[in-house]
Protein backbone atom coordinates (compact mmCIF):
# COMPACT_ATOMS: atom_id res chain seq x y z
CA UNK A 1 0.00 0.00 0.00
CA UNK A 2 1.29 3.33 -0.75
CA UNK A 3 0.92 6.42 1.54
CA UNK A 4 -0.02 9.59 1.01
CA UNK A 5 2.45 11.91 0.51
CA UNK A 6 2.81 14.96 3.28
CA UNK A 7 3.89 18.12 2.17
CA UNK A 8 4.10 21.10 4.86
CA UNK A 9 4.96 24.97 3.39
CA UNK A 10 8.34 23.98 2.69
CA UNK A 11 9.70 20.54 0.88
CA UNK A 12 12.80 19.53 2.50
CA UNK A 13 13.85 16.35 -0.04
CA UNK A 14 13.58 18.44 -3.26
CA UNK A 15 13.82 16.52 -6.28
CA UNK A 16 12.05 13.35 -4.73
CA UNK A 17 9.13 11.61 -5.10
CA UNK A 18 7.28 8.57 -3.96
CA UNK A 19 9.91 5.74 -3.68
CA UNK A 20 9.25 3.23 -6.09
CA UNK A 21 9.99 -0.36 -6.42
CA UNK A 22 11.55 -0.61 -9.77
CA UNK A 23 13.14 -4.03 -9.92
CA UNK A 24 16.64 -5.44 -9.62
CA UNK A 25 17.30 -4.45 -13.49
CA UNK A 26 16.97 -0.88 -11.94
CA UNK A 27 20.21 1.59 -11.63
CA UNK A 28 18.22 4.40 -9.89
CA UNK A 29 19.53 5.53 -6.35
CA UNK A 30 16.31 6.32 -5.46
CA UNK A 31 14.63 3.35 -5.95
CA UNK A 32 14.01 -0.19 -4.93
CA UNK A 33 15.36 -2.97 -6.59
CA UNK A 34 14.07 -5.86 -4.05
CA UNK A 35 11.01 -4.18 -1.75
CA UNK A 36 8.10 -4.10 -3.43
CA UNK A 37 5.32 -3.25 0.17
CA UNK A 38 2.62 -5.57 -1.85
CA UNK A 39 4.31 -8.71 -2.91
CA UNK A 40 3.35 -12.03 -1.44
CA UNK A 41 6.49 -14.33 0.45
CA UNK A 42 5.45 -17.01 2.59
CA UNK A 43 1.66 -16.15 2.86
CA UNK A 44 2.04 -12.10 3.62
CA UNK A 45 2.84 -8.57 1.63
CA UNK A 46 6.49 -8.03 2.18
CA UNK A 47 5.16 -4.68 3.99
CA UNK A 48 3.22 -6.81 6.40
CA UNK A 49 6.18 -8.85 7.13
CA UNK A 50 8.63 -6.52 7.63
CA UNK A 51 7.25 -3.42 9.20
CA UNK A 52 9.61 -0.95 8.52
CA UNK A 53 9.63 1.64 11.17
CA UNK A 54 11.84 5.07 10.63
CA UNK A 55 13.36 6.65 13.37
CA UNK A 56 13.06 10.17 14.94
CA UNK A 57 16.18 10.20 16.51
CA UNK A 58 18.76 9.46 14.02
CA UNK A 59 17.36 10.62 11.12
CA UNK A 60 16.46 14.06 12.18
CA UNK A 61 18.04 15.22 14.94
CA UNK A 62 21.55 13.42 14.83
CA UNK A 63 24.44 16.22 12.65
CA UNK A 64 27.16 13.54 13.10
CA UNK A 65 29.34 15.12 15.96
CA UNK A 66 31.89 13.18 17.46
CA UNK A 67 34.40 12.91 20.56
CA UNK A 68 36.74 14.81 17.67
CA UNK A 69 34.29 17.69 16.18
CA UNK A 70 30.81 19.09 15.45
CA UNK A 71 28.20 17.85 13.67
CA UNK A 72 28.72 17.78 9.46
CA UNK A 73 24.99 17.02 8.61
CA UNK A 74 22.88 20.38 7.96
CA UNK A 75 19.24 20.05 9.07
CA UNK A 76 17.59 22.28 7.30
CA UNK A 77 14.56 22.36 9.09
CA UNK A 78 16.26 24.13 12.45
CA UNK A 79 14.74 27.60 12.61
CA UNK A 80 17.46 29.32 15.11
CA UNK A 81 15.95 30.56 18.62
CA UNK A 82 13.00 28.99 17.80
CA UNK A 83 12.37 25.92 19.64
CA UNK A 84 8.31 25.48 18.31
CA UNK A 85 9.13 26.26 14.71
CA UNK A 86 12.59 23.93 14.65
CA UNK A 87 10.23 21.19 16.39
CA UNK A 88 7.32 22.20 14.03
CA UNK A 89 9.04 22.13 10.70
CA UNK A 90 11.57 19.38 11.86
CA UNK A 91 8.34 17.22 11.84
CA UNK A 92 7.00 18.22 8.77
CA UNK A 93 10.51 17.03 7.58
CA UNK A 94 9.68 13.80 9.11
CA UNK A 95 6.75 12.98 8.13
CA UNK A 96 7.76 14.12 4.17
CA UNK A 97 10.45 11.43 4.45
CA UNK A 98 8.44 8.59 6.01
CA UNK A 99 6.23 8.98 3.38
CA UNK A 100 8.39 9.20 0.73
CA UNK A 101 10.06 6.17 1.49
CA UNK A 102 6.44 5.01 1.86
CA UNK A 103 7.13 3.10 5.03
CA UNK A 104 4.20 2.28 7.44
CA UNK A 105 5.40 3.00 11.32
CA UNK A 106 8.04 5.78 12.91
CA UNK A 107 9.42 5.72 16.10
CA UNK A 108 10.45 8.68 18.77
CA UNK A 109 11.98 9.81 22.41
CA UNK A 110 10.58 12.42 23.70
CA UNK A 111 12.82 14.97 23.22
CA UNK A 112 13.41 13.95 19.44
CA UNK A 113 9.79 15.56 19.02
CA UNK A 114 9.59 18.35 21.70
CA UNK A 115 12.19 20.56 23.16
CA UNK A 116 13.04 20.41 27.01
CA UNK A 117 11.70 22.79 29.05
CA UNK A 118 13.05 24.40 32.35
CA UNK A 119 10.80 21.94 34.42
CA UNK A 120 8.57 18.92 34.63
CA UNK A 121 5.42 20.50 33.44
CA UNK A 122 6.54 23.22 30.95
CA UNK A 123 8.54 19.96 29.46
CA UNK A 124 4.66 17.91 29.61
CA UNK A 125 3.44 20.89 27.70
CA UNK A 126 5.66 21.02 24.96
CA UNK A 127 5.28 17.05 24.40
CA UNK A 128 1.55 17.65 24.30
CA UNK A 129 1.84 20.03 21.78
CA UNK A 130 4.36 18.32 19.56
CA UNK A 131 1.90 15.07 19.56
CA UNK A 132 -0.87 16.95 18.67
CA UNK A 133 1.15 17.97 15.42
CA UNK A 134 2.17 14.51 14.93
CA UNK A 135 -1.59 13.45 15.45
CA UNK A 136 -2.77 15.62 12.69
CA UNK A 137 -0.03 14.42 10.76
CA UNK A 138 -0.91 10.60 11.34
CA UNK A 139 -4.46 11.33 10.52
CA UNK A 140 -3.21 13.40 6.78
CA UNK A 141 -0.81 10.36 6.18
CA UNK A 142 -1.75 6.84 7.37
CA UNK A 143 1.72 6.51 9.05
CA UNK A 144 1.40 4.70 12.57
CA UNK A 145 3.08 5.10 15.66
CA UNK A 146 5.38 1.66 16.16
CA UNK A 147 7.34 2.84 19.19
CA UNK A 148 7.64 5.84 21.85
CA UNK A 149 10.10 6.40 24.62
CA UNK A 150 11.80 8.57 26.84
CA UNK A 151 15.46 10.30 26.90
CA UNK A 152 16.09 9.35 29.95
CA UNK A 153 20.03 9.28 29.69
CA UNK A 154 21.09 12.84 27.88
CA UNK A 155 20.47 15.37 30.26
CA UNK A 156 23.30 15.72 32.83
CA UNK A 157 21.26 14.61 36.00
CA UNK A 158 20.99 11.46 34.30
CA UNK A 159 24.69 10.90 34.70
CA UNK A 160 24.27 8.32 37.04
CA UNK A 161 21.79 6.54 35.73
CA UNK A 162 17.53 6.71 35.62
CA UNK A 163 15.69 4.24 37.07
CA UNK A 164 18.81 2.99 38.92
CA UNK A 165 20.10 6.03 39.89
CA UNK A 166 21.63 6.14 43.64
CA UNK A 167 19.55 10.05 43.83
CA UNK A 168 15.75 8.87 44.43
CA UNK A 169 15.26 12.41 43.05
CA UNK A 170 16.83 12.12 39.95
CA UNK A 171 14.74 8.50 39.26
CA UNK A 172 10.90 10.90 40.21
CA UNK A 173 12.48 12.93 37.31
CA UNK A 174 12.71 10.06 35.08
CA UNK A 175 9.30 8.93 36.10
CA UNK A 176 8.22 12.17 34.91
CA UNK A 177 9.56 11.57 31.57
CA UNK A 178 8.46 8.27 31.40
CA UNK A 179 4.57 9.19 32.28
CA UNK A 180 4.48 11.66 29.29
CA UNK A 181 6.17 9.53 26.91
CA UNK A 182 3.63 6.69 28.32
CA UNK A 183 0.91 9.77 27.58
CA UNK A 184 2.55 10.95 24.33
CA UNK A 185 2.62 6.53 22.91
CA UNK A 186 -1.34 6.30 23.97
CA UNK A 187 -2.72 9.27 22.31
CA UNK A 188 -0.95 8.67 18.81
CA UNK A 189 -1.93 5.14 18.97
CA UNK A 190 1.81 3.73 19.68
CA UNK A 191 1.94 -0.62 19.45
CA UNK A 192 4.83 -0.90 21.47
CA UNK A 193 6.73 1.32 24.43
CA UNK A 194 10.62 0.79 24.87
CA UNK A 195 12.71 1.23 27.15
CA UNK A 196 16.56 1.18 25.90
CA UNK A 197 18.61 0.92 29.20
CA UNK A 198 20.58 4.44 28.58
CA UNK A 199 22.57 4.74 31.47
CA UNK A 200 21.27 2.15 33.52
CA UNK A 201 24.23 -0.10 34.90
CA UNK A 202 27.29 1.41 36.48
CA UNK A 203 31.30 2.58 36.23
CA UNK A 204 32.32 1.79 39.90
CA UNK A 205 31.56 -1.12 41.41
CA UNK A 206 32.77 0.18 44.90
CA UNK A 207 30.45 2.93 44.51
CA UNK A 208 27.26 1.04 42.93
CA UNK A 209 24.92 -1.03 45.37
CA UNK A 210 23.78 -3.43 42.00
CA UNK A 211 21.39 -5.41 44.20
CA UNK A 212 19.33 -2.31 45.08
CA UNK A 213 19.98 -0.56 41.76
CA UNK A 214 18.52 -3.69 39.96
CA UNK A 215 15.35 -3.93 42.19
CA UNK A 216 14.48 -0.14 41.97
CA UNK A 217 14.92 -0.94 38.53
CA UNK A 218 11.84 -3.37 38.46
CA UNK A 219 10.27 -1.81 40.55
CA UNK A 220 10.22 1.57 37.85
CA UNK A 221 9.24 -0.97 35.43
CA UNK A 222 6.36 -2.44 37.24
CA UNK A 223 5.11 1.13 38.34
CA UNK A 224 5.37 1.94 34.24
CA UNK A 225 3.77 -0.86 33.68
CA UNK A 226 0.97 -0.27 36.24
CA UNK A 227 0.26 3.68 34.96
CA UNK A 228 0.48 2.29 31.16
CA UNK A 229 -2.16 -0.20 31.48
CA UNK A 230 -4.37 2.56 33.51
CA UNK A 231 -4.26 4.88 30.98
CA UNK A 232 -5.40 2.32 28.14
CA UNK A 233 -2.25 1.14 26.67
CA UNK A 234 -2.88 -2.31 25.16
CA UNK A 235 0.37 -2.33 23.07
CA UNK A 236 3.85 -4.41 24.50
CA UNK A 237 6.33 -2.92 26.72
CA UNK A 238 10.03 -3.72 25.40
CA UNK A 239 13.50 -3.59 26.38
CA UNK A 240 16.48 -2.92 24.62
CA UNK A 241 19.24 -4.89 25.36
CA UNK A 242 23.05 -3.66 25.43
CA UNK A 243 25.90 -5.08 26.68
CA UNK A 244 27.82 -1.36 27.38
CA UNK A 245 28.03 1.92 26.02
CA UNK A 246 27.16 4.51 27.82
CA UNK A 247 27.90 2.41 30.85
CA UNK A 248 30.77 0.28 31.43
CA UNK A 249 28.42 -2.49 32.46
CA UNK A 250 24.97 -2.12 31.59
CA UNK A 251 22.35 -4.08 33.46
CA UNK A 252 20.34 -5.14 30.27
CA UNK A 253 23.10 -7.07 28.89
CA UNK A 254 21.76 -8.84 26.36
CA UNK A 255 18.72 -11.16 25.42
CA UNK A 256 19.45 -13.96 28.22
CA UNK A 257 19.85 -11.75 30.99
CA UNK A 258 16.85 -9.38 30.04
CA UNK A 259 14.62 -12.74 29.35
CA UNK A 260 16.10 -13.98 33.16
CA UNK A 261 15.57 -10.54 34.70
CA UNK A 262 11.87 -10.12 33.40
CA UNK A 263 11.22 -13.59 34.53
CA UNK A 264 12.88 -12.91 38.20
CA UNK A 265 10.57 -9.73 38.57
CA UNK A 266 7.22 -11.06 37.03
CA UNK A 267 7.40 -8.90 34.04
CA UNK A 268 7.69 -11.42 31.58
CA UNK A 269 3.53 -11.28 30.84
CA UNK A 270 3.96 -7.28 29.57
CA UNK A 271 7.66 -6.95 28.90
CA UNK A 272 9.29 -8.29 25.52
CA UNK A 273 12.45 -7.69 24.03
CA UNK A 274 13.42 -5.26 21.02
CA UNK A 275 16.67 -6.42 20.00
CA UNK A 276 19.24 -4.32 18.42
CA UNK A 277 21.98 -6.12 15.73
CA UNK A 278 24.58 -4.22 16.80
CA UNK A 279 24.27 -4.29 20.64
CA UNK A 280 23.93 -7.90 19.94
CA UNK A 281 27.32 -8.03 18.56
CA UNK A 282 28.85 -5.74 21.41
CA UNK A 283 27.37 -8.55 23.64
CA UNK A 284 29.82 -10.90 21.77
CA UNK A 285 27.04 -12.58 19.80
CA UNK A 286 24.97 -12.62 16.59
CA UNK A 287 21.58 -10.60 15.35
CA UNK A 288 20.51 -13.82 14.84
CA UNK A 289 21.58 -15.39 18.37
CA UNK A 290 19.78 -12.37 20.18
CA UNK A 291 16.44 -12.83 17.94
CA UNK A 292 16.50 -16.72 18.29
CA UNK A 293 17.15 -16.44 22.57
CA UNK A 294 14.17 -14.11 22.69
CA UNK A 295 11.98 -16.16 20.29
CA UNK A 296 12.48 -19.30 21.95
CA UNK A 297 11.40 -17.50 25.34
CA UNK A 298 8.06 -16.55 23.23
CA UNK A 299 9.59 -12.66 24.02
CA UNK A 300 10.52 -11.79 20.89
CA UNK A 301 8.58 -8.01 20.44
CA UNK A 302 10.83 -6.15 17.99
CA UNK A 303 13.59 -5.07 16.52
CA UNK A 304 15.99 -2.43 16.03
CA UNK A 305 17.60 -2.96 12.35
CA UNK A 306 21.47 -1.77 11.80
CA UNK A 307 24.76 -3.17 11.93
CA UNK A 308 28.38 -2.60 13.47
CA UNK A 309 31.61 -2.80 12.08
CA UNK A 310 33.68 -5.73 12.45
CA UNK A 311 36.62 -4.10 13.11
CA UNK A 312 35.09 -1.44 15.73
CA UNK A 313 34.20 -2.29 19.68
CA UNK A 314 31.39 0.43 20.16
CA UNK A 315 27.74 0.77 18.46
CA UNK A 316 28.41 2.63 14.64
CA UNK A 317 24.40 2.38 13.86
CA UNK A 318 25.38 1.78 10.16
CA UNK A 319 22.24 0.97 8.15
CA UNK A 320 21.97 -2.90 7.48
CA UNK A 321 23.38 -4.09 4.18
CA UNK A 322 24.64 -7.23 5.66
CA UNK A 323 22.89 -9.55 3.42
CA UNK A 324 23.55 -12.69 5.91
CA UNK A 325 23.02 -10.83 8.26
CA UNK A 326 19.29 -9.91 6.98
CA UNK A 327 18.80 -13.76 5.93
CA UNK A 328 19.95 -15.56 9.36
CA UNK A 329 17.74 -12.68 10.94
CA UNK A 330 14.67 -13.19 9.22
CA UNK A 331 15.14 -17.25 9.22
CA UNK A 332 14.52 -16.65 12.84
CA UNK A 333 11.61 -14.31 12.62
CA UNK A 334 9.80 -16.73 10.23
CA UNK A 335 10.47 -19.77 12.78
CA UNK A 336 9.12 -17.80 15.14
CA UNK A 337 5.87 -16.76 13.00
CA UNK A 338 6.93 -13.11 12.51
CA UNK A 339 7.84 -10.09 14.21
CA UNK A 340 3.63 -9.72 15.49
CA UNK A 341 3.30 -6.65 16.73
CA UNK A 342 6.69 -5.50 16.60
CA UNK A 343 8.72 -4.05 13.77
CA UNK A 344 12.06 -3.46 11.69
CA UNK A 345 13.03 0.08 12.82
CA UNK A 346 16.29 1.73 11.05
CA UNK A 347 17.99 2.45 14.41
CA UNK A 348 20.91 3.60 12.39
CA UNK A 349 22.81 6.90 11.15
CA UNK A 350 24.16 7.66 7.78
CA UNK A 351 27.89 7.81 7.98
CA UNK A 352 29.17 11.90 9.41
CA UNK A 353 30.76 11.72 6.08
CA UNK A 354 27.41 11.57 4.08
CA UNK A 355 26.49 14.97 3.42
CA UNK A 356 23.94 14.91 0.97
CA UNK A 357 20.21 15.36 1.96
CA UNK A 358 19.34 12.39 -0.65
CA UNK A 359 21.62 10.09 1.28
CA UNK A 360 18.88 9.51 3.62
CA UNK A 361 17.29 8.04 1.43
CA UNK A 362 19.85 5.77 -0.25
CA UNK A 363 20.56 4.62 3.12
CA UNK A 364 16.64 3.34 4.33
CA UNK A 365 16.48 2.02 0.55
CA UNK A 366 19.41 0.43 1.50
CA UNK A 367 18.05 -1.02 4.44
CA UNK A 368 14.81 -1.95 3.45
CA UNK A 369 16.20 -4.27 0.15
CA UNK A 370 18.66 -6.40 2.23
CA UNK A 371 15.40 -6.78 4.49
CA UNK A 372 13.11 -7.83 1.60
CA UNK A 373 16.04 -10.37 0.13
CA UNK A 374 16.62 -11.41 3.46
CA UNK A 375 13.37 -12.20 3.65
CA UNK A 376 12.61 -14.04 0.25
CA UNK A 377 15.97 -15.87 0.69
CA UNK A 378 15.17 -17.24 4.56
CA UNK A 379 11.71 -18.22 2.88
CA UNK A 380 13.20 -20.24 0.53
CA UNK A 381 15.75 -21.75 2.55
CA UNK A 382 12.96 -22.40 5.01
CA UNK A 383 11.08 -24.52 2.75
CA UNK A 384 14.05 -26.07 1.37
CA UNK A 385 13.50 -29.86 2.69
CA UNK A 386 17.59 -30.36 2.78
CA UNK A 387 17.56 -27.40 5.26
CA UNK A 388 14.82 -29.13 7.48
CA UNK A 389 16.21 -32.90 7.33
CA UNK A 390 19.55 -31.14 8.54
CA UNK A 391 18.10 -30.05 11.59
CA UNK A 392 15.71 -32.51 12.09
CA UNK A 393 17.90 -35.53 11.63
CA UNK A 394 20.64 -34.49 14.39
CA UNK A 395 18.06 -34.67 16.98
CA UNK A 396 15.80 -37.77 15.89
CA UNK A 397 17.65 -39.88 18.95
CA UNK A 398 15.04 -37.78 20.97
CA UNK A 399 12.28 -38.54 18.86
CA UNK A 400 10.83 -42.06 20.49
CA UNK A 401 12.47 -44.76 22.79
CA UNK A 402 14.58 -43.83 25.79
CA UNK A 403 15.28 -40.44 24.44
CA UNK A 404 12.17 -39.63 24.40
CA UNK A 405 11.32 -41.01 27.70
CA UNK A 406 14.50 -38.76 28.63
CA UNK A 407 12.11 -35.48 27.16
CA UNK A 408 9.32 -36.96 29.48
CA UNK A 409 11.35 -36.64 32.55
CA UNK A 410 11.09 -40.77 32.91
CA UNK A 411 14.54 -41.86 33.10
CA UNK A 412 16.82 -40.89 36.19
CA UNK A 413 20.70 -40.60 36.49
CA UNK A 414 20.97 -44.30 36.94
CA UNK A 415 18.83 -45.27 34.15
CA UNK A 416 20.98 -42.93 31.99
CA UNK A 417 24.35 -44.20 33.55
CA UNK A 418 22.94 -47.83 32.71
CA UNK A 419 22.16 -47.01 28.98
CA UNK A 420 25.25 -45.99 28.29
CA UNK A 421 27.05 -49.17 29.84
CA UNK A 422 24.78 -50.74 27.63
CA UNK A 423 25.43 -49.22 24.39
CA UNK A 424 28.90 -48.56 24.00
CA UNK A 425 30.71 -45.46 22.81
CA UNK A 426 28.07 -43.40 20.79
CA UNK A 427 28.71 -43.37 16.79
CA UNK A 428 30.19 -40.27 15.72
CA UNK A 429 27.84 -38.11 13.64
CA UNK A 430 29.06 -34.98 11.87
CA UNK A 431 27.03 -31.83 12.29
CA UNK A 432 27.99 -31.22 8.60
CA UNK A 433 28.07 -27.00 8.97
CA UNK A 434 30.20 -26.54 5.87
CA UNK A 435 26.95 -28.04 3.97
CA UNK A 436 24.31 -25.90 5.69
CA UNK A 437 26.94 -22.76 4.65
CA UNK A 438 26.72 -24.05 1.25
CA UNK A 439 23.29 -24.40 0.42
CA UNK A 440 22.66 -20.75 1.86
CA UNK A 441 25.27 -19.70 -0.54
CA UNK A 442 23.25 -21.82 -3.32
CA UNK A 443 20.28 -19.89 -2.48
CA UNK A 444 21.71 -16.51 -2.74
CA UNK A 445 23.61 -17.19 -5.74
CA UNK A 446 20.38 -18.52 -7.42
CA UNK A 447 19.69 -14.60 -7.27
CA UNK A 448 15.99 -15.00 -8.48
CA UNK A 449 14.76 -12.53 -5.81
CA UNK A 450 12.78 -10.54 -8.55
CA UNK A 451 10.94 -13.76 -9.69
CA UNK A 452 7.41 -13.26 -7.91
C1 LIG B 1 20.96 3.33 21.84
C2 LIG B 1 19.72 2.90 21.21
C3 LIG B 1 18.54 3.79 21.43
C4 LIG B 1 17.27 3.04 21.66
C5 LIG B 1 16.11 3.93 22.04
O1 LIG B 1 22.05 2.52 21.56
O2 LIG B 1 19.68 1.91 20.52
O3 LIG B 1 18.43 4.65 20.35
O4 LIG B 1 16.90 2.30 20.54
O5 LIG B 1 16.34 4.63 23.19
CO1 LIG C 1 18.12 0.98 19.47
Amino acid sequence: MSRKVFSGDTTYFPGVGQIQYEGPGSDNPLAFKTYDPSRIVAGKTMEEHLRFAVCYWHSFCATGSDPFGPGTRVLPWTVSGDPKASATEKLNAAFEFFTKLNVPYWCFHDFDLAWEGSSVAESENNLQTMVALAKERQDVTGMQLLWGTANVFSNPRYMNGAATNPNFEVLTYAASQVKAALDATVELGGQNYVFWGGREGYVCLQNTDTKRELEHFAMFLEKARDYGRSIGFEGTFLIEPKPMEPMKHQYDFDAQTVIGFLRHHGLAGDFKLNIEANHATLAGHSFAHDLRMSADAGLLGSIDANRGDPQNGWDTDQFPTDLYDCIHGMMVVLQAGGIGAGGLNFDAKVRRESTDINDLFIAHIGGMDSFARGLIIADRILKDPRFSELSSERYRSFDSGDGKRFENGELDLVTLRDLAAKNGEPEQVSARQELLENLINDHIARGDCQVK
